[in-house]
């Protein structure tokens, strides 16, 4: 045969492998969002979770290859005030980073993530890189979450290869990852959904708030209470030691 057919061949077995695996991939991805959204009602207070797979600089090309899209950056608030036809096709391509955390897993109700580099967005960054040095579940400070624009808080696990050791080091740690399991909070709504299936709401004013920097707290829930009267807090543990929350109750009318 000669030279150009051979290269022919090859570039067609490229194609049509390329293809395969890109449906054996949607088939896994419509796994996911099929699993997440069946067993949903197990994470009521959930917007919906979401898998980023851990990618060094050297593996980009390849992988764009692979999935047949590109890296997304993620957008700021500023850029992109809350808008409906967000999507990820109109993102901006990542620029070069050491790594990248794309989304390539979603449930339905955060699809809008797919594609994007979590590494790009600073709470999800810092989620990223302590949850996988730590071997913890990490939540982040309360930010505005895409797309709906509300406050949220993201829950990040980091997902290990079979390689990490017993014990193991932080270093270790990074080592061994391939991937991160996240899953968003919509603050407002899901404390909306709970006070609500309480008989007490006319009664007293609920306030929670991020205490994590004492000086500086920041309001997740409730609207400004104006005027004293007597306030109970009560400290709210999410599981993650480095974040402190407090739930500030008052009654709306003095007796
Ligand atoms: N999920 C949903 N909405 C968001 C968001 C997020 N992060 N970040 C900003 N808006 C896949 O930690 C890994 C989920 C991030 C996980």
């Amino acid at each position: 045969m000669n030279a150009n057919i051979i290269a022919r061949r090859k570039e067609t077995l490229a194609n049509m492998c390329d293809e395969r695996a890109r449906m054996l991939q949607d088939q896994f991805n419509k796994t996911f969002a099929e699993y997440t959204a069946r067993t949903a009602f197990e994470r009521p207070l959930t917007n919906g979770v979401a898998y980023a797979l851990k990618v060094l600089h050297s593996q980009r090309e390849e992988f764009e290859r692979q999935h047949g899209w590109k890296i997304k950056k993620m957008e700021t608030e500023d850029q992109s005030p809350v808008q409906d036809d967000y999507t990820p096709e109109k993102l901006d391509p990542s620029p070069d980073q050491d790594e990248y955390a794309p989304v390539i897993f979603s449930q339905e109700t955060v699809s809008h993530i797919v594609s994007i580099d979590m590494m790009s967005g600073k709470e999800d960054r810092d989620n990223i890189l302590r949850a996988r040095a730590s071997g913890k579940g990490v939540l982040t400070s309360p930010f505005n979450l895409l797309k709906s624009n509300h406050l949220g808080v993201v829950l990040t696990f980091a997902v290990y290869n079979a390689d990490l050791p017993p014990n193991p080091t932080p270093e270790e740690r990074i080592e061994a990852t391939v991937g991160y399991l996240g899953a968003s909070f919509d603050v407002p709504s899901l404390v909306e959904k709970l006070l609500h299936q309480l008989a007490s709401k006319q009664t007293i004013v609920v306030n929670v708030y991020d205490t994590t920097n004492s000086s500086a707290p920041i309001k997740m829930y409730g609207l400004d209470v104006r005027g004293a009267g007597e306030i109970h807090i009560s400290n709210v543990d999410f599981g993650d030691p480095l974040r402190k929350h407090e739930m500030h109750c008052r009654f709306k009318h003095e007796p």
